[in-house]
């Protein structure tokens, strides 16, 4: 019950923050990119969770994103968790059967700062949307930025960061 509290409360003040900011949310940057290319990609951290300080930021990567490498931030430890992928691939000649599924970062940002989570990768050789789940866990509650479009246009509480991969570009034919 107080937990459901939380989270309605913390919902509706997200809702509000980004009625006054637009990007006040998880974010990713950049939001385009070119399929095939190896990509420095960042998630803001733009509030916490009804002004509790944010001690977690876990990002579930899909397999769109290969391995994936976190930067290591000062104050915070980072941790990755590997998985089996359904379809292994060539690096560097070498066939990839696990990779980087999850990333952890664990330290503390107060609502009042902002700060970036950075991650280089390279990413898929398919171009269309690629959402990138972000957990938030704060002193107190948690927000989970998972909600993808779904084409209705309807207003999202949490919505995922979404990553837009762009086919390579067809070199000039003149
Ligand atoms: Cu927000």
């Amino acid at each position: 019950m107080t937990r459901n509290k939380t989270w309605l409360t913390t919902c509706a003040t997200a809702a509000l923050l980004c009625s006054l900011n637009s990007a006040a949310h998880t974010t990713i940057s950049p939001r385009q990119v070119t399929a095939d290319s190896y990509q420095r990609l960042s998630f803001n951290v733009t509030h916490g969770c009804d002004a509790s300080p944010t001690i977690e930021v876990i990002l579930q990567l899909p397999e769109a994103l290969m391995g994936a490498k976190p930067m290591p931030k000062a104050g915070w430890t980072v941790e990755t968790e590997l998985r089996d992928l359904a379809e292994p691939y060539l690096s560097h000649g070498k066939e990839i059967r696990r990779d980087v599924r999850v990333i952890r970062w664990r330290g503390k940002l107060p609502d009042a700062h902002y700060d970036e989570f950075v991650i280089m990768t390279k990413l898929w050789n398919k171009a269309g949307p690629v959402v990138i789940p972000v957990t938030q866990i704060c002193e107190s509650g948690r927000m989970d930025w998972r909600e993808a479009p779904d084409g209705s246009g309807a207003k999202l509480h949490f919505p995922a960061p979404v990553l837009d991969i762009q086919p390579v570009q067809a070199p000039h034919k003149h």
